[in-house]
């Protein structure tokens, strides 16, 4: 009863609507369609593209109440329970995205703003890839993301954990962070999902990236670039990097976003970022988030001291999971790339 595998093709230029096939797992909701057919267009036969290769596809499943034990990853029982709407949780569910525009008050944005000049200026974020890079010689960098006051506020920031945890259905356990403030020459980010897991088995729990950009987004800078419903695929995370961050058929461009917004994504939503030529300063945070219940893999070699400095500063009250070492395998060095 395995789906197909699903086809990604690349959109034959503007307005052309060439549409991937995205996998029939779950049969759309209602208007679903609707939506999904007004976003692509008709169009062109696709050039079809295997995602995922051949390997056996494992049905989604949920480890443990309250889920629904449907097929769908994200197939509610409960009502929402903290503003949002019926739509914005089928909306995730089907299409693996939230967009909160200007969902951060704007005096916690200014504070994450600053301290991301001094981590970049102060060259505390090349001293935190340095210890990624080669963990023994640099040993662990003199200051994580998470012990800078207002990134710390952000990490554990309440209405951001509640939809997190509504979204989840679950206790959840935080992840990674980076925070960055891209120069406008960066390059773009080729197409990719951030779903942790080696190998790529299944989608049975549920893993969040919450992309926070600062300074919102405009058209002047670089392009978030989602793939509705790729997240219900299985496939490693490069599988479609040789587009590079070509437009493809079904692509929701997000280039338009007020200051302090957030986007909610399900880490293993394939997205990419689109470079422009005109680029200018981004300010772009993000902080990741796993449902308890399995052993992630980590990112970062000091992971453990991350979680621990955490838990030192009290980011985790009222989350007892927040910061848990006991979510998580050990850290194999290159791994997960
Ligand atoms: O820069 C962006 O908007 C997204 C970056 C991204 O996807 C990543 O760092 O994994
Ligand atoms: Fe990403």
């Amino acid at each position: 009863m395995a789906p197909p595998p699903a086809a990604y093709a690349p959109a034959g230029g503007a307005g052309s609507g060439a549409r991937p096939a995205l996998p029939a797992r779950a049969p759309p909701r209602r208007g679903a369609r609707e939506r999904r057919a007004r976003r692509e267009g008709g169009g062109d036969a696709p050039r079809r593209h295997r995602l995922g290769g051949p390997g056996p596809r494992v049905p989604v499943r949920r480890a443990r109440p309250p889920y629904s034990g449907k097929e769908s990853p994200t197939v509610y029982t409960l009502a929402p329970s903290v503003g949002l709407s019926a739509d914005q949780l089928t909306g995730f569910a089907e299409d693996g995205y939230l967009v909160l525009p200007g969902f951060l008050p704007p005096d916690l944005v200014a504070r994450v703003k600053a301290e991301t000049d001094r981590w970049v200026d102060g060259g505390l974020r090349a001293r935190s890839i340095a210890s990624c890079l080669d963990p023994e010689a640099a040993g662990l960098p003199p200051l994580v993301e998470v012990e800078m006051p207002a990134h710390g506020e952000l990490v554990a920031h309440p209405p951001l954990l509640h939809i997190i945890n509504t979204l989840l259905q679950d206790e959840f356990v935080f992840h990674h962070m980076h925070s960055d403030r891209q120069a406008p020459d960066l390059p773009g980010k080729t197409w990719h999902h951030d779903y942790e897991q080696n190998p790529q088995t299944d989608r049975a729990f549920g893993m969040i990236h919450t992309l926070h950009y600062l300074d919102g987004l405009d058209p002047e800078s670089a392009a978030l670039v989602v793939l509705p419903g790729s997240h219900r695929e299985v496939a490693a995370k490069s599988a479609l990097a040789g587009f590079g961050t070509d437009p493809l058929a079904g692509e929701v461009v997000l280039e338009r976003l007020p200051t302090g917004s957030t986007v909610v994504v399900h880490s293993a939503l394939f997205h990419a970022r689109r470079a422009r030529a005109t680029g200018k300063h981004r300010y772009f945070v993000d902080a990741s988030y796993c449902q308890v219940g399995t052993a992630w893999p980590p990112v970062k070699p000091y992971w453990r001291h991350v979680l621990r400095r955490g838990r030192d500063l009290g980011l985790d009250e009222g989350w007892p999971e927040l910061f848990a070492e006991r979510h998580f395998t050990e850290y194999v060095f290159g791994r997960g790339r």
